[in-house]
């Protein structure tokens, strides 16, 4: 392999500029920036001209100044003086709060067993490889993530069909069907992608039920009632089916259950797919036909959109069946399935994350949390489900939950926010790590002060073949430390069996890197990320010679993993939990459907709501809502509303836009004045992937008089 020397870093009059990442939103983009540093202080922060972000930044990484520098930074490691939630803490020397921790968590271990200490990361995901282990080394089997409502659910329906998940390979597609996402706000670089393959022909369907950015781009905008995205997938199946534009060869050689698939998409013409879906018989004609003509075709979907309904890996196996069905698997242009690379981003490059993080195989320990309640879902994703932490904290069933280390703990991630916060509140004893003192982190007894992206050294792996490790720009603000740091540190006394961990960090990033031939040294040369070339570019059609990873190492339109279940081995579709159609009685008091959690650009999770800068694009809470259901209810432009669901309700302004269908409301979530998450029962999931119902519930909403 070769590698080009990234620039050496420059010096300019007034400050020295320091190439890093930002890291303030999701793991697939972490755009390069230039620090810019002067007097120990970053003074700028510019994006860099590498392949990923091209020099640009998006509105959150320049607020990155106001992130790094927020007051609410913690800067010293503190212990808990008053009650739980009040935010009374003493602060307190590294020594005695890791002390502290590592004296408490053996304990609990030597009590009730290393299974009860839950290690949690949120959202924040460069610690986990570090954290996992530590957690398996500890001897617990319950790392948790905030996967267990993100991304996991999609990948594992696509395993089901496929044995893995698939990357659209989007500049070498003629068209590209959307489901349910918007790189717009999501992820900007990825944005760019789609509108230079738009420029050279690209055809653009998207679905979804709200208009985004993408829709002035799109050929096709399938507008489907939140939760029905399965009865549009069985739709447009029956079509391709109908007018003989399905891979037949494909199907016969590679696929099982195709008879039984068909039998199921018979049930849903379009016309009948018209009735639940909204989206008329004509229009999804139209796109059938554009989709399964045009060749080489992908699907992009949402990495959680799709899935954050009651029936979602259903409704996620159905579309992604599309692929296979048009025999766009694993072509060019078509869905590929990538190797895995490192921390979610797959660019060729191979390490061994999975074995370092699974230190100690599953059968040596209890099960995990949630094994029991989602069998599937364990199954696939080998971790456990942050969904029902709370409720095995309140069950202490089949053993109990006494601790918990959590790095980045939000409980407005979570369905029933009220729920998780009375749950962990019983637990005997909970670290808290993070950049903030949030209003989560309140509850913790011991809280430790974690740095940014500016102040720490990781290792970031881009699709573009370019991998860093990153150098500190700055050193950490006041006594804060690197989370990695903080998991080595206590792994000398809660791991001291493991070698490696007490080797350090750097060699457990040298023990991954392994297969790629590098090492944490030889990148510390390229300041700016080294770019890789020759790396061997996976062939297509591999099933052709490995078969798929699934029970019959074929593509599976029927699944014995669910049947075997109990579930569906078909990609049924099911009526939302609750709904218009599902449950009309209760339509009748909420008659408005609830989507929850689109993306802004300005806002990310409950990360930015703290900065006044962006704070100030949407200072008020605000529920979307069609004019005409306005209409009905004498709501004007900007007046206090009341949203609720049986659970209660929330205070927002109104904001009276057509991009929300009539029928629909779509709020924003993670917010402190008006958290959604309560409106949520904590039970209201996906009986799969135990997913939250967040993007189709019912509400009401009802203007509030002064
Ligand atoms: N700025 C910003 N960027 C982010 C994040 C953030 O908070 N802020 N979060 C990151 C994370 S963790 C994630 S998971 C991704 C998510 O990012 P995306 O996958 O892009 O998802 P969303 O913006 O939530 O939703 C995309 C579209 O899904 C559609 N949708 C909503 N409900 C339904 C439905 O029932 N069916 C169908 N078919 N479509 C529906 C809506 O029309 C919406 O426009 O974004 C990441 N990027
Ligand atoms: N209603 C509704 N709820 C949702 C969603 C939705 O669409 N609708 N989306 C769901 C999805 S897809 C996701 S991914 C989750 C979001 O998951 P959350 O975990 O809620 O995401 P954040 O609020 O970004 O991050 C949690 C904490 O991590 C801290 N943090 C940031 N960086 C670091 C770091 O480097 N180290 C440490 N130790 N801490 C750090 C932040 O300050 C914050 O307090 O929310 C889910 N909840
Ligand atoms: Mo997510």
């Amino acid at each position: 392999m070769e590698a080009h020397k990234g620039k050496k870093e420059m010096q300019t009059d007034a400050a020295y500029i320091s190439p890093t990442i930002c890291s303030i939103c999701n793991p697939v983009s972490h755009c390069g920036v230039d620090a810019y540093v002067k007097d120990g202080e970053i003074v700028r922060i510019k994006g860099t001209k590498h392949a990923h972000n091209n020099g640009s930044l998006c509105i959150k990484g320049a607020a990155g100044l106001d992130y790094v520098y927020h007051a609410d930074r913690i800067k010293t490691p503190l212990v808990r003086t008053g009650d739980r939630g009040d935010g009374s803490f003493k602060s307190v020397s590294w020594k005695e709060a890791l002390d502290l921790i590592s004296m408490r968590l053996n304990a609990v271990k030597a009590e009730t067993g290393p299974e009860s200490v839950a290690f949690y990361a949120g959202y924040p995901k460069w610690m986990r490889p570090f954290l996992k282990r530590l957690a398996h080394s500890f001897g617990s089997p319950n790392y948790l993530s905030e996967s267990s409502c993100c991304s996991s659910a999609a990948k594992l329906a696509s395993s089901l069909n496929y044995g893995s998940g698939t990357i659209p390979e989007i500049g070498k597609s003629k068209c590209l069907l959307v489901w349910s996402r918007n790189p717009f706000h999501s992820n900007p670089p990825r944005s760019k992608g789609l509108l230079a393959a738009r420029k050279k022909g690209m055809k653009i369907i998207e679905v979804g039920p709200l208009v985004t950015p993408l829709t002035s781009h799109a050929d096709i905008h399938l507008r489907i009632r939140p939760g029905t995205s399965g009865a549009l997938a069985l739709a447009l199946g029956h079509v391709i089916i109908k007018e003989n534009l399905h891979d037949l060869d494909f199907i016969e050689k590679w696929t099982t259950g195709f008879n039984a698939y068909n039998n199921l998409v018979q049930k849903f013409p379009p016309e009948t797919a018209e009735k639940i879906t909204g989206v008329s018989a004509s229009l999804i004609i139209e796109a059938a036909r554009l989709f399964a003509k045009t060749k080489p075709s992908a699907i992009l979907s949402g990495a959680s959109p799709t899935v954050h309904h009651t029936n979602g890996v259903q409704n996620h196996r159905a579309i992604t069946a599309l692929i296979g069905l048009t025999g766009n698997f694993d072509i060019p242009g078509g869905n590929h399935v990538g190797l895995p690379g490192y921390l979610y981003v797959s660019n060729g490059i191979t390490t061994r994350e999975a074995n370092y993080t699974q230190s100690r195989d599953w059968s040596q320990m209890p099960p995990r949390i949630g094994e029991k309640e989602h069998p599937v879902w364990t199954h696939f994703i080998p971790e456990a489900h942050s969904m029902v932490l709370p409720f095995q904290i309140q069950s202490q069933s089949p053993y109990p939950v006494k601790a918990m280390l959590a790095f980045g703990l939000n409980h407005r991630m979570w369905p029933g926010s009220d729920f998780l916060l009375k749950s962990i509140n019983k637990l005997d004893f909970i670290v808290g790590i993070d950049l903030f003192m949030t209003d989560t982190i309140k509850f913790a007894d011991v809280i430790l002060p974690a740095c940014s992206s500016f102040e720490r050294s990781e290792l970031k792996f881009y699709p573009e073949k370019r991998i860093i490790w990153t150098r500190p720009a700055i050193k950490p603000l006041g006594q804060s430390r690197s989370d990695a740091d903080i998991i080595f540190d206590l792994a000398k006394t809660l791991a001291p069996d493991d070698e490696l961990m007490q080797q350090g960090y750097k060699a457990s990033v040298n023990w991954m890197l392994k297969p790629s031939g590098f090492t944490v040294d030889d990148l510390k040369n390229y300041p700016k990320g080294m770019v890789v070339e020759n790396i061997p570019i996976p062939s297509y059609r591999k099933y052709e010679k490995n078969g798929f990873n699934t029970l019959s190492g074929k593509m599976e339109f029927v699944s014995t993993v669910l049947s075997d279940q109990g579930f569906d081995s078909l990609p049924t579709y099911k009526e939302p939990l609750l709904s218009p159609i599902s449950t009309p009685g209760y339509a009748e008091i909420f008659p408005l459907i609830l989507t929850t959690g689109a993306r802004l650009p300005y806002f990310i999770h409950s990360r930015t709501y703290r900065i006044s800068r962006l704070r100030k694009f949407q200072p008020d809470p605000l529920a979307e809502i069609n004019p005409v259901d306005a209409k009905k209810r004498g709501i004007l432009q900007n007046d206090w509303i009341i949203l609720s669901t049986d659970r209660g309700g929330i205070r927002v302004r109104a904001a009276l836009t057509r991009t929300v269908p009539p029928g629909v409301i779509n709020m924003y979530h993670g917010r402190a004045e008006a958290d959604v998450n309560i409106l949520i029962d904590p039970d209201y999931r996906d009986p799969i992937s135990g997913f939250p119902g967040f993007k189709s519930l019912l509400c009401q909403v009802k203007k509030v008089i002064a």
